[in-house]
Formats: structure tokens, C-alpha cells, sequence
């Protein structure tokens, strides 16, 4: 076989082993929406997401429905890194239909910012949604975390600040530039926001009212086996802070009955997600069950750590509030009636 024969044969290798698949599978569960500009999406198992990858999800329940936002993995098929420009939106309202909405944010919508939309979550406090996002700061050598708002949470968002809500230069406690990524965030019942975030030691600040300026200090939690991803959620009295446990990764947890702590911890959730180094969580309740959502690399053959995909399992809560080890399933979760 000639060199250039060889050539064509190998990109057909690829074609058929990373691209044919998704496009059949994306195929086979998507179709054209009211709006044009958005997709439904009739998920069958899990990765609930065919048609492309996605990372990192934040899940939000409002006014009856959920809001899943991701990241979205672009990386061409042999590339071993993260290629992430966008972060998406999709809503349900039975976890198992999903309608695509057109892409609501990019790394361009933040002016400071030069790259690297990785994981985000998003809020609504007195009827705005707020964006929280990890990017590469353009000028602050370093990840940072930027915050977008909107009236509608479909946006459009915008830059609400103008600049970075943190920058690698206003924490200490990590060596490494990219520590200042995944934020999580909270409103308490008195009101008081928090933001969490941390790659290597979780940090967490009190927000302002307006829930775009730290209201005091950075903090710190010390976390058995802490790499990333916190997400903070409450439920029937108790604080729970889950992770990114070791690298790989594992999601631990702790509980606390404060949100100052201290926190204790309570072990593993999720065990190694399918194909993946990472696993990022999101936890939410939605018509009387609780959900695991996270991401798996388990799309397609290969398609590992930087093709990511995300999967809804269900999460069942012990009667003293610890929280039972999820079971990963390809079946994924059932239609909510
Ligand atoms: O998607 C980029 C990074 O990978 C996230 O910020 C981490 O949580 C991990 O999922």
C-alpha cells in the first residue's frame, strides 16, 4: 500500500470508529423542536446526550422544569485534551424528554477571557439567573471564574461584571494556576449566597446580594482525597458538599449542619465513571426523587476523557440524611409522570 493510499485509509478508520457512530446515535434521538432554533431530544438510557459531547453538568429546577447546563467537548477525535468554547442549556420536565436550546454562552462573552469554557453552574435569585463560570483569564495568567446574567434562564446572558469575579492571584493555597475552577453555588435560606469552588482545596466566599462581588474573606475546606468539582446543595436541614474524590476520580461527600462547618465526611457516592478520568457531579430533587447527573466517557468506542458524554442515575438518601452509592445504569432514569 502507497503512503497517500495508507493515509486515506486511516482517516477512514477514524471516520468510521469516532465520527459514524455519533452522528447515527445523535441521529436516531433528536428532532426538530417548535422553535427551530432548538432540538428535542428523546433520551434512551444513558449518555442522555447523542449528538454531541457534553461535560460538567449544573442542573437547576425552576417553575416546574430542569435546566441542565454543560460544557461541551470539542476536541477533533485523536486529540488527548480539553478543546471547550460553549457551555449549553437543555430543559426537561420529565428527565427523559430534552429540548437543545441554541447555545447561550461562550468563552467571547466574557471580554477578559481567552479560553477554555470548562465547568459552570447557574442560579436565580429575585427573578435573574446567574452564570458562574471557569475560564483562562486572557491577562491573569490562571483559570478564573466569571459570572453572566440573564432575565430568562435561556438567556441571553451577558458579561456581569465586566471582569473576573476571581483570578488565580487572589488565592494562595495551590501553587498550580488552575485551581480557581468548577464554582458551585448556594443561597441560603437566611438569604446569604455562597460560592464554592477549587481544584486541589475547595475555597468558598460569601456573595453580595447582587451575587457578583465576594462579600469578605476566601476560606478554605480541608477534604479527604479532594481534586475538584464541589457542588453544595441542602436538603431537610443538612449541607452536603460533594467532590471530586482522587485522580481519577471518585464523587465523595460530606454533611454538615452548618455551611461554615465543620464538615464531616461521609465517603464515596459514585465509584469511577465508565472511560473517564473525571466524573462532575450535580445533585437535584425533581417531583419527588433525587438525581445524580454527571458525565461518563463511554459515548462511543474511545471516546475516554475528553469526549465526554452526561448520564442521570437516581440518588436515594438513607433516613439520617447520608446519601446511598449510586448505581451507574445504561438504562438511565424513567419518564417523571
Ligand atoms: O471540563 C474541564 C474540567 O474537567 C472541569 O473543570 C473539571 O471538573 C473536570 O470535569
Amino acid at each position: 500500500m502507497t503512503f497517500y493510499n495508507k493515509s486515506i485509509a486511516q482517516v477512514t478508520m477514524k471516520i468510521l470508529k469516532y465520527i459514524l457512530p455519533l452522528l447515527l446515535t445523535g441521529y436516531l434521538n433528536t428532532a426538530k423542536a417548535a422553535n427551530p432554533a432548538d432540538t428535542i431530544i428523546h433520551s434512551n438510557g444513558n449518555p442522555i446526550i447523542r449528538h454531541e459531547y457534553t461535560a460538567d453538568p449544573a442542573a437547576m429546577v425552576y417553575k416546574g422544569k430542569v435546566y441542565l447546563y454543560t460544557g461541551h467537548d470539542q476536541a477533533p477525535a485523536n486529540q488527548n485534551g480539553y478543546v471547550m468554547h460553549n457551555w449549553t442549556c437543555f430543559t426537561s420536565s420529565d428527565m427523559v424528554t430534552w429540548t437543545e436550546h441554541s447555545s447561550p454562552l461562550n468563552v467571547k462573552d466574557f471580554a477578559w477571557a481567552k479560553a477554555d469554557a470548562w465547568a459552570s453552574q447557574v442560579i436565580e435569585r429575585n427573578g435573574k439567573f446567574y452564570w458562574y463560570v471557569a475560564v483562562e483569564h486572557g491577562t491573569i495568567p490562571g483559570k478564573a471564574i466569571g459570572v453572566a446574567v440573564s432575565d430568562s434562564p435561556l438567556g441571553p446572558f451577558k458579561d456581569a461584571r465586566g471582569s473576573a469575579l476571581i483570578t488565580n492571584d487572589m488565592t494562595k493555597a495551590m501553587k498550580h494556576p488552575w485551581d480557581d475552577i468548577d464554582p458551585s453555588v448556594i443561597i441560603d435560606k437566611d438569604g446569604q449566597a455562597y460560592l464554592f469552588w477549587g481544584n486541589g482545596i475547595c475555597y468558598y466566599a460569601k456573595l453580595k446580594p447582587n451575587m457578583t462581588e465576594l462579600d469578605g474573606e476566601i476560606k478554605t475546606i480541608t477534604l479527604p482525597h479532594y481534586t475538584e468539582a464541589p457542588w453544595i446543595h441542602q436538603r431537610n436541614g443538612w449541607y452536603y458538599l460533594s467532590y471530586a474524590y482522587e485522580f481519577p476520580e471518585k464523587i465523595a461527600y460530606a454533611m454538615s449542619r452548618n455551611i461554615n462547618g465543620p464538615w464531616v465526611y461521609k465517603g464515596i457516592i459514585n465509584e469511577l465513571a465508565g472511560n473517564s478520568n473525571t466524573n462532575h457531579q450535580a445533585i437535584i430533587d425533581f417531583k419527588g426523587k433525587s438525581y445524580f447527573i454527571y458525565h461518563n466517557g463511554a459515548l462511543v468506542p474511545d471516546a475516554g476523557s475528553f469526549h465526554r458524554s452526561v448520564c442521570i442515575d437516581y440518588l436515594y438518601y438513607n433516613t439520617d440524611g447520608s446519601i446511598k452509592r449510586v448505581v451507574m445504569t445504561s438504562e438511565g432514569v424513567k419518564k417523571v409522570k
